[in-house]
């Protein structure tokens, strides 16, 4: 028996799942129900990654363990894909004994095989993206080039894993595979980022706890393993790789789906540790591009994020993997928008699709008592039946390359042949005519396209898949994929079934704005999570920030006021800018006037006790009290500081 082998990435469980998560679980499910439906032993991973820097720090900052903290988000995870009906086989976490038992035999073996020494490291970390930098990659000297946060430098002992010794072999594997990286554009990226040479690999950090140790063999307790080794070996430890190896077969996967984000460390680091390990490697390693809000990435912070599981409440949960799969070309980024989700649902599936049911239901009660046939099918609509054959024999090499979106639209065509013999027949013409054969035939033409159609949207939706074929009098399975795909067979006669409307018309936006994690989170745990992603910003969000010397000209009390100053700064401006300031119980105004202070000048004028304040001093506050922050020498009244 054919066997096939799906996998998703393992998500952080610094973060619950959103719609990046989704679609990367969405395209990973609809692959495996593909398998399953051509009859192969399918075998669907995925799961959560839970150890590393990263995680013990999120857990840390709310003040929980990390295992604590990583069961209560992973989860969440599989809770959301059980909703979802993500027909996966095992839900791996990184915590689970079998994969740590995995991962130890991995880093064993690699030692062994000599592939592993250990050195000294230096370099600038992102504990965001758990990755090293060279100073050249960095963006502003220090920021990580992949999300802009700072980075770190480490200096540590670590192993480190050989990976230079694989370049030449990895260029080989690019060449001789055409689809070893799909979309093949992304592979032609990976290519020149290995011919511009692969540096070895550190892989254990003494720096955390957090992670798995290494094996006892190796006698060196202080290390644990580099969160990328050991979340990579999950796709061989979930099959038992270094323990009951029930499912090793499976192995190699056929495909790994991932975003682009970790298509690195998929296509470069993962097939080298396999090389390593003597393991084949991957058929398809397949990268998908990112969703983004208004052409902005997703985060926290912006509260541009959108729920899934929201969405899919609101519009349906088949009705949103329809969108997902063929509103973006795989690879691409795509920009999420309630309005294009609607229009695929009111014209795609309402108008093109469950229109098409509902017109046959009607047509066959009024011409045959709900009597549907293929006779004559063949004999009077051969050129569309042809054409609709055609378009269906090439159709799933598409799916296989992960063109989801062409999958879709060549399945789409089909509908429309379907359609346009309605409109081009009029069987209710033909039915006056006395022509009832040629009206029957016509409804049977599009029973039979319409049945094709919902074999193989079946993937997709599943659920209105199966409706539409109970509908039509049969099953899906993969006898009847066989029997109508594979060897083209027509539709047996049959009594059709009535059923309401499957994409009923959405006429407005069913989602406020979302503010969507806040449905999965508590309050508390929300604001936590601001703070963790507002305590980081960028060098260019700090810049935003205009801050000057200023040199005090005036300064008298406001009146009525036992805290105000009101102060008269020069910034090397025209005019002065009157500042009202909170430190009356701290500084006497004569005390203040000729010294300088910082200024953050480009703030929002506010009005206090009456008086316009068109700007804040910097000032340290603790228990003795209060003091201005005051640059070290005069300074131009207006220098800028940072
Ligand atoms: O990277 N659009 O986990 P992660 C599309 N643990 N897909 C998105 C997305 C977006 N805006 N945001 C996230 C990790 N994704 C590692 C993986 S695998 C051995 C270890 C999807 O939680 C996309 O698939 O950061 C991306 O690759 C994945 O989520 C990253 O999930």
């Amino acid at each position: 028996m054919n066997k096939a082998y799906i996998t998703t990435p393992i998500y952080y469980v610094n973060d619950v799942p959103h719609i990046g998560h989704a679609y990367t679980t969405i395209i990973a499910d609809t692959m495996a129900r593909y398998y399953r439906l051509k009859g192969f032993n399918t075998f669907f991973l995925t799961g959560t990654d839970e150890h590393g820097q990263k995680i013990e720090e999120a857990a840390k900052l709310r003040g929980r363990s990390p295992q604590e903290y990583a069961d209560e988000i992973s989860g969440k995870f599989r809770a959301l894909w059980d909703v979802f009906d993500i027909s996966y086989d095992k839900f791996i976490r990184t915590t689970d004994e079998d994969h740590k038992i995995g991962v130890q035999k991995a880093f064993q073996t690699m030692f062994d095989k000599g592939d592993i020494y250990k050195g000294e490291y230096e370099g600038h970390y992102c504990v965001s993206c758990e990755t090293f930098f060279t100073q050249t990659q960095l963006i502003d000297e220090t920021n990580c080039p992949d999300c802009g946060k700072p980075t770190t430098l480490l200096k540590e002992e670590s192993y480190f894993f050989k990976l230079s010794k694989y370049q030449e072999k990895l260029l080989k594997w690019y060449q001789d595979d055409a689809k070893c990286v799909l979309p093949v554009g992304k592979k032609n990226e990976v290519i020149s980022f290995v011919k511009q040479g692969l540096h070895d690999l550190s892989i254990t950090r003494t720096s955390f706890n957090w992670g798995i140790k290494l094996p006892k063999e190796i006698g060196d307790d202080r290390h644990v393993m580099y969160v990328w080794l050991d979340a990579l070996l999950n796709y061989i430890t979930a099959l038992g790789y270094g323990k009951e190896e029930e499912n090793i077969s499976f192995w190699p996967a056929n495909i790994q789906l991932v975003g682009k984000d970790i298509l690195r460390f998929h296509a470069i680091y993962w097939p080298a540790f396999l090389m390593s390990l003597d393991l084949p490697l991957p058929q398809h390693i397949a990268a998908h591009g990112w969703w983004t809000r208004n052409g902005e990435k997703m985060s926290k912070s912006k509260g541009n994020v959108v729920n899934p599981k929201e969405v899919a409440d609101a519009y349906g949960l088949e009705n949103f993997r329809y969108f997902m799969l063929r509103e973006v070309p795989f690879g691409q980024d795509g920009d999420f928008s309630q309005k294009a989700l609607i229009d695929r649902i009111n014209s795609d599936l309402g108008n093109e699709f469950g229109n098409l049911l509902n017109r046959i239901i009607g047509m066959s009660g009024k011409y045959s008592d709900f009597h549907i046939t293929s006779k004559n099918v063949q004999a009077l609509h051969v050129k569309e039946l042809d054409e609709a054959l055609a378009l269906l024999d090439g159709i799933e090499l598409k799916l296989c390359d992960m063109q989801t979106n062409r999958y879709l639209e060549d399945l789409w065509k089909v509908l429309s042949i379907a359609n346009n013999a309605i409109t081009i027949h009029e069987p209710w013409n033909k039915i006056k005519n006395g022509d009832t054969q040629g009206a029957l035939a016509v409804v049977g033409l599009v029973a039979n396209l319409l049945a094709k159609v919902s074999i193989l949207v079946s993937p997709i939706m599943p659920q209105t898949a199966s409706k539409i074929a109970d509908a039509l009098g049969f099953e899906i399975n993969t006898q009847n994929y066989e029997k109508f795909i594979l060897a083209q067979t027509l539709l047996d006669d049959f009594i059709i079934k009535k059923v309401p409307p499957l994409f009923p018309k959405i006429e407005e936006e069913l989602m406020n704005t979302p503010e969507p994690q806040a449905t999965l989170k508590t309050k508390t745990e929300t604001v936590k999570e601001k703070i963790i992603d507002e305590s980081i910003i960028t060098i260019d969000q700090f810049f935003q920030t205009k801050l000057k010397v200023g040199t005090i000209i005036e300064a008298q009390a406001v009146a009525n006021s036992q805290k105000l100053l009101q102060l008269q700064v020069d910034i090397g401006e025209e005019t002065p800018r009157q500042i009202v300031a909170g430190i009356k119980e701290y500084y006497a105004p004569e005390d203040l006037l000729n010294t300088q202070v910082c200024v953050v000048a480009n703030l929002k004028p506010a009005k206090i006790m009456g008086l316009v304040s068109q700007g804040m001093l910097l000032a340290a506050k603790d228990n003795d009290g209060l003091s201005l922050i005051r640059p070290e020498n005069k300074k131009k009244s207006g220098a800028s500081i940072g």
